[in-house]
């Protein structure tokens, strides 16, 4: 069903503070930024940026405001954190039909956009081991 991790999605409550420590401390490279207001956040994606394509990255998530999923996440675990795993795909449609045949809720009942123009959905974590596991169909261009 998967191609690969995609990314580890980190819960922050500010976005300059926390890439200023992942690549100050952990020597990350911010590979892409953007704001989603449908999602409620500000991301930053990162990595190595040695690896071609790129490994797994760690996406940053802050919310944009006090309604936000993240922001509701931050209060609840008391700070920043692990608050989602992301597993790439190539035809989201057929893997999320697939999941649901299987029993699992996934979130959307159509794909939404995510991360670069992506296509993306979520399994919920009740049904995936306590994890939110989003699944990202990357841009045709994009895919590797
Ligand atoms: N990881 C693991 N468990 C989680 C969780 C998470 N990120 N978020 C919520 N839960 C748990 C809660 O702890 C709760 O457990 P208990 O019932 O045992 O207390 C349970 O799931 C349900 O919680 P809820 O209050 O009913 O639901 P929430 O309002 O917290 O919403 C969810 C949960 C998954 C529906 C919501 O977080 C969501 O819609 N997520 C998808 C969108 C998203 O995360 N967007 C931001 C990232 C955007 C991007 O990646 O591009």
């Amino acid at each position: 069903l998967f191609i690969c991790i995609d990314h580890v999605g980190l819960a922050v409550a500010d976005i300059d503070e926390a890439i200023k420590f992942h690549t100050e401390k952990f020597g990350f490279r911010v590979l892409h930024k953007e704001v989603n207001e449908e999602q409620g956040v500000a991301e930053a994606m990162l990595g190595t940026g040695t690896q071609q394509p790129e490994s797994a990255q760690i996406q940053l998530l802050a919310p944009l405001n006090e309604n936000s999923t993240i922001a509701k996440w931050l209060t609840r675990n008391g700070g920043p954190g692990m608050q989602q795993l992301c597993y790439r795909v190539a035809d989201i449609d057929a893997v999320c039909a697939t999941l649901r045949e299987r029993g699992l809720r996934l979130l959307y009942p159509e794909p939404k956009t995510g991360t670069g123009g992506a296509r993306i959905n979520f399994v919920h974590p009740k049904d995936a081991g306590g994890v939110l596991l989003e699944l990202t169909q990357p841009p045709a261009e994009a895919a590797h």
